[in-house]
């Protein structure tokens, strides 16, 4: 299987986040990009691609203008200003405030964040945007008759929305290759999230639509990020009706609970027969990632894998969460090669 990968993608490095109310060295690191090569590589995955460049219109066919234009121009806008750290927002567009596009950088700041854990440096619109070219040359060799292919992505992006940033995430890379599958002739797109964390934003993007099913795996939302969604009784809205499933799994749950899930996901995908399947792909579901708590082990990676091969459909892969470093390369590449391996 291609991997397509991009060194602009470590051009994006916050100082620091906030864990439990203290700062500390970000978990979403270029670091984890390292770790994933090097197995690809000693595990002779296949060969590593450059991507190819693509136009704004496949990002704006799920994000609004207005929000990637904020994303193109924040850092300018901000140091303009005479300020040398990095972005993070000081008020937030909570219940009953207004909500029309601000045109100050600073209300711009809190009104596209979902949260403060997606600040914009200096190189972040060059990594997310290298990233967003990365899924969709993954996407391409897909569509060109490849039958899987990897897109190591860096930042993740299952967290933003339509238009806002949130979680480590600014520009949905998933969904803009699930997106990209449509508007070259698919008639229905299975996007599959593995991450440990609800991917709130590809649910928000494709909520009321009947030609993108979103299924996700995760943490129970009232225990863990991102809280406010993600919860089973969300299942669409309009002609999406029945096209959103959501397994919330308790913390602590090990492969007895998240099998079933994922058995009783494919399945659903199976009935609905896409004609190509995205997978937000994220690792941090292992037993020993540092900021997630359910229990998977490696070997739980191939089965996971071979389960997601045994749908047999065109498959994308794009890289979201995994932080425990030194194991995501080697839970990547099982799950790669376990799809591969049927
Ligand atoms: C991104 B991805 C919980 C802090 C949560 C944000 C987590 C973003 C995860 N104590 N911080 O889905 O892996
Ligand atoms: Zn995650």
């Amino acid at each position: 299987m291609k991997t397509i990968y991009s060194d602009d993608q470590r051009l994006h490095f916050p100082k620091f986040e906030v864990l439990d109310g203290e700062l500390v060295t970000p978990f979403e690191s270029p670091q984890r990009m390292d770790m994933v090569l090097s197995r690809i590589r000693a595990a002779q995955l296949g060969t590593v691609l450059e991507p190819e460049g693509f136009a704004d219109q496949a990002i704006t066919a799920v994000h609004s203008l207005d929000y990637v234009q904020y994303l193109q121009t924040a850092w300018a806008e901000w140091s303009a200003l005479g300020r040398k750290n990095d972005i993070l927002p000081y008020v937030y567009n909570i219940r009953g405030m207004r909500t029309f596009p601000p045109r100050f950088i600073d209300a711009k700041v809190g009104y596209y964040a979902m949260d403060g854990a997606a600040q914009i440096t200096g190189g972040t619109w060059q990594a997310v945007r290298s990233a967003v070219n990365v899924a969709l040359t993954a996407q391409k060799h897909v569509s060109a008759g490849d039958r899987g292919a990897f897109a190591l992505c860096r930042p993740p992006g299952h967290h933003a929305g339509r238009d806002y940033l949130g979680g480590y995430c600014y520009l949905n890379n998933a969904a803009i290759a699930a997106q990209a599958f449509i508007d070259q002739g698919a008639k229905r797109v299975a996007l599959l999230d593995v991450d440990y964390h609800h991917g709130n934003g590809s649910q928000q993007i494709f909520y009321e639509r009947d030609d993108v099913m979103f299924c996700s795996i995760h943490a129970d939302p009232e225990r863990d990020y991102p809280h406010f969604l993600g919860y089973r009784d969300e299942t669409g809205m309009g002609k999406g009706l029945g096209f959103n499933h959501n397994y919330p799994l308790a913390l602590g749950s090990g492969w007895s609970e998240w099998g079933d899930a994922l058995q009783h996901m494919c399945g659903l995908t199976a009935l609905y027969a896409p004609d190509a399947i995205v997978v937000s792909l994220g690792v941090d579901t292992y037993k020993d990632d540092p900021i997630s708590q359910f229990k998977l082990e490696g070997e739980h990676y191939l089965r996971m894998g071979e389960a997601l091969g045994r749908l047999n459909k065109p498959t994308v892969f794009v890289m979201e969460g995994g932080y425990a470093v030194e194991e995501i390369g080697v839970n990547v590449v099982s799950v790669l090669q376990g799809f591969e391996s049927v």
